[in-house]
């Protein structure tokens, strides 16, 4: 029997609109992002006028509603958007996975109509930066371990504690922080999430942190001593905040996969190039097997990677939960990746090892794919767990 229809249930077809998002960030990533990649690095600075220009483009607002000046695109727009801007070099995609994928995400998922309001437009605008204050020396993967303490007092909390590792800390105007306010309860009841305006007295900055790669991105130390913040700050309820932290991180694990998909596609592309370019033994090293099979086990993976991102996107955006579909986005994507590069490097041999290229900068940058948001490690805890239960 013939099949004329095509069923409609499948369609990979990005809508008109993803289409010409897509298209003018290439063009934006191309002219404004990718030329300044070297001098980020170089001063590990983005400048301030680049910032204003993904400012005008609106790429602070992305993932949330348009009610508060958001993008109104989803999870599936955001993650198209984010394999654009994956192309640029990691410390612009950081800035925006801080402020967009979890810190001011934690409120969008969960806080108060009324915090929303009094706070999403800045942040949409870009106008306002937010970073996710997890983290901690002594709880890292163990995330419901942490100890810094929130304690009533009046219609505030006084927040006491240090987390580190934060990504833009230093530049962030707030942050979503996770604080014990049970210490009997711990991830089931006793631990709440606050939107804490980093200027508030009591918080004090560390310096930033010495890093192996994402220059222009920082990290360093919030540290809390008898911060108030006031009670109508938390995000959700008192008790609730394990759960936000987990609920945000699934939406930062999936779109960090974006990104992944992104720069990957960008170093292959290169390494295309490159590899018609070169001529060794009287030709093109693209006519070498060799090179030929690795080129083509990138464009495999990254086609696989693409395909597990879309589909998680599309999961979150149905309103299902999608933590096993998040964690193994993670997982796949950033190992994919920092392979990848790893690839391109080699087919670029020595010039590859050179600053010129930038591939030796988007190595190096890679390798922390694999740690941050959730170890790759607790990514096959997270996806065991699921197919064990
Ligand atoms: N969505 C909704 N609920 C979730 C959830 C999610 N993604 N993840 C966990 N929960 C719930 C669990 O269902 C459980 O509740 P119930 O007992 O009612 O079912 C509760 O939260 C506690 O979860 P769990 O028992 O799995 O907690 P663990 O202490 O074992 O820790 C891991 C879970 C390891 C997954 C968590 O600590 C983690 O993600 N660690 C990595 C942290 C991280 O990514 N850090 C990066 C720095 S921040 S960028």
């Amino acid at each position: 029997m013939a099949m004329t229809q095509v069923p409609q249930s499948l369609n990979f077809e990005l809508s008109d609109d993803l289409k010409l998002l897509k298209s003018s960030l290439r063009e934006f990533v191309e002219k404004e992002l990718w030329p300044i990649a070297e001098q980020v690095e170089e001063t590990d600075e983005i400048p301030r006028g680049a910032i204003d220009k993904m400012r005008e483009m609106g790429l602070f607002g992305l993932p949330f509603s348009e009610e508060y000046g958001g993008a109104g695109i989803g999870e599936l727009g955001y993650c198209v958007a984010l394999e654009e801007l994956g192309r640029a070099s990691a410390a612009f995609t950081n800035l925006l996975g801080a402020h967009c994928s979890i810190g001011a995400m934690a409120m969008h998922i969960d806080g108060s109509k009324e915090l929303k309001d009094r706070f999403m437009p800045a942040l949409c605008a870009g106008d306002k930066l937010a970073c996710f204050a997890l983290s901690e020396p002594g709880a890292g993967s163990d995330a419901a371990n942490i100890s810094t303490s929130a304690r009533r007092d009046g219609d505030a909390y006084s927040l006491n504690g240090v987390k580190h590792f934060i990504t833009s800390g230093d530049v962030a105007d707030y942050a979503s922080v996770f604080a014990v306010t049970d210490p009997k309860l711990g991830a089931r009841g006793g631990i709440t999430a606050f939107w804490v305006d980093l200027n508030t007295p009591g918080v004090t900055r560390g310096p930033k942190d010495r890093k192996m790669g994402l220059f222009g991105s920082h990290t360093c130390e919030l540290i809390f001593q008898d911060a108030k913040v006031p009670a109508e700050n938390i995000i959700g309820k008192v008790g609730f905040g394990f759960l936000t932290a987990m609920k945000t991180l699934d939406m930062g694990r999936l779109s960090l996969g974006a990104g992944c998909v992104g720069s990957a596609a960008f170093m292959l592309e290169k390494s295309i190039a490159y590899a018609k370019e070169r001529v060794q033994f009287g030709k093109p090293i693209a006519a070498k097997q060799a090179v030929q099979f690795m080129l083509a086990d990138m464009a495999t993976e990254i086609y696989a990677g693409r395909n597990m991102v879309y589909h998680g996107a599309w999961k979150a955006d149905s309103g299902e939960r999608f933590s096993m579909e998040a964690a193994m986005v993670k997982r796949y994507c950033s190992d994919m990746a920092i392979h990848v590069v790893d690839r391109a490097l080699q087919i670029h041999g020595g010039s590859g090892f050179m600053k010129e290229t930038g591939i030796e900068r988007a190595y190096r940058d890679a390798r922390i794919l694999a740690i941050y948001e959730g170890t790759n490690e607790i990514q096959r805890m997270i996806i065991a767990e699921e197919l064990l239960k």
